[in-house]
C-alpha cells in the first residue's frame, strides 16, 4: 500500500458528565509527514466496530496518557499513580494481541511503550522519583521540542539503531513511570544515565515492535532522530498487509 493506514489508539477522559476521547494533533501530523494516514481508535467501541477499524490498519500506534492500573501486572496502585482509564487499558492491550497476532507493526510512546509491555507481561516502575530515585528529571518543565537528557543504545539495539544511526542521543521527557520487567519477546535497547529504560524492541527482528520513552512527535520538526522513527513506521506498514488488502 502506497499511503498506509496507522491506527492511533486514543485517551478517553470525563468532562462533567460527558465522557470524551481525546489524541494530541502532534501524533497526527507526525504520520502525515511521514506519508501515512492516521486513523483514529476510540477505546469503548464494540467488538464489531474495533475489529473492523483493525482490519483497516496497516499498524498501530500507542500514545502518551496517564496511568495503567497496577492490578494489569499484579501490583498494588502507589499513591503517585494516577489518570487510569481501565477502558483504555483494555482497548490498547487488545489491540496490541491483535496486531502481535497478525504481525502488525507497532510504535508505541510514552505511555505507550508503558502499555505495550504490561500487555506482553512485563511490569513498571510506578514512579520513577520514589522507585528506583536518581538524579535525571524524567518530568521536564521545558517545552515539548527541547531534549533534556541523553540515551544510549544498548548492544542489542539492532532495530532502534538502524533507524537512529547513533549510539546516543538527546530526548525530551515527560514521564513518572518506565519500563521495569521487559514483557515476553521484549529487550530494553536505550537507557538514561539514570539506568532508566529509555526504549523497548521485539527480539524477533522480524518484527517491528518499538517502544519509545519520549516524545517524538514533539520534536519532528528541529531533530532528524524523531523523524525517522515515524518514517520507519510507515515504510514498515508499507510492507504490512490489512485484513481486507485493499
Ligand atoms: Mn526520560
Amino acid at each position: 500500500v502506497n499511503a498506509p493506514v496507522i491506527g492511533i489508539a486514543t485517551g478517553i477522559y470525563n468532562q462533567g458528565s460527558e465522557e470524551r476521547i481525546s489524541v494530541s494533533t502532534s501524533y497526527l501530523s507526525a504520520v502525515e509527514t511521514a506519508g501515512g494516514v492516521p486513523l483514529i481508535l476510540p477505546p469503548g467501541l464494540d467488538k464489531r466496530s474495533t475489529d473492523g477499524l483493525f482490519s483497516r490498519i496497516n499498524g498501530l500506534l500507542l500514545i502518551g496518557g496517564g496511568d495503567v492500573d497496577p492490578a494489569r501486572y499484579g501490583e498494588k496502585r502507589h499513591e503517585k499513580t494516577g489518570d487510569v482509564y481501565p477502558v483504555r487499558d483494555e482497548h490498547e492491550i487488545g489491540m496490541v494481541a491483535r496486531a502481535m497476532a497478525a504481525n502488525r507493526p507497532i510504535m508505541a510512546i510514552c505511555r505507550g511503550i508503558q502499555v505495550l509491555n504490561v500487555a506482553l507481561g512485563g511490569s513498571l516502575h510506578q514512579d520513577l522519583p520514589s522507585d528506583p530515585g536518581g538524579p535525571i528529571r524524567h518530568s521536564q518543565k521545558e517545552p515539548g521540542k527541547q531534549a533534556t537528557h541523553r540515551i544510549v543504545l544498548s548492544p542489542d539495539a539492532v532495530r532502534l539503531f538502524s533507524i537512529l544511526g547513533a549510539r546516543e542521543i538527546m530526548v525530551n521527557s515527560f514521564h513518572h513511570q518506565a519500563v521495569k520487567r521487559p514483557g515476553d519477546g521484549l529487550q530494553a535497547v536505550a537507557h538514561s544515565d539514570d539506568g532508566v529504560i529509555e526504549a523497548v524492541e521485539s527480539k524477533d527482528k522480524d518484527r517491528f515492535v518499538l517502544g519509545v520513552q519520549w516524545h517524538p512527535e514533539l520534536m519532528v520538526t528541529d531533530d532528524p532522530h524523531a523523524r525517522a522513527l515515524f518514517s520507519a513506521l510507515v515504510s514498515s506498514c508499507r510492507k504490512s498487509g490489512t485484513a481486507t488488502d485493499y
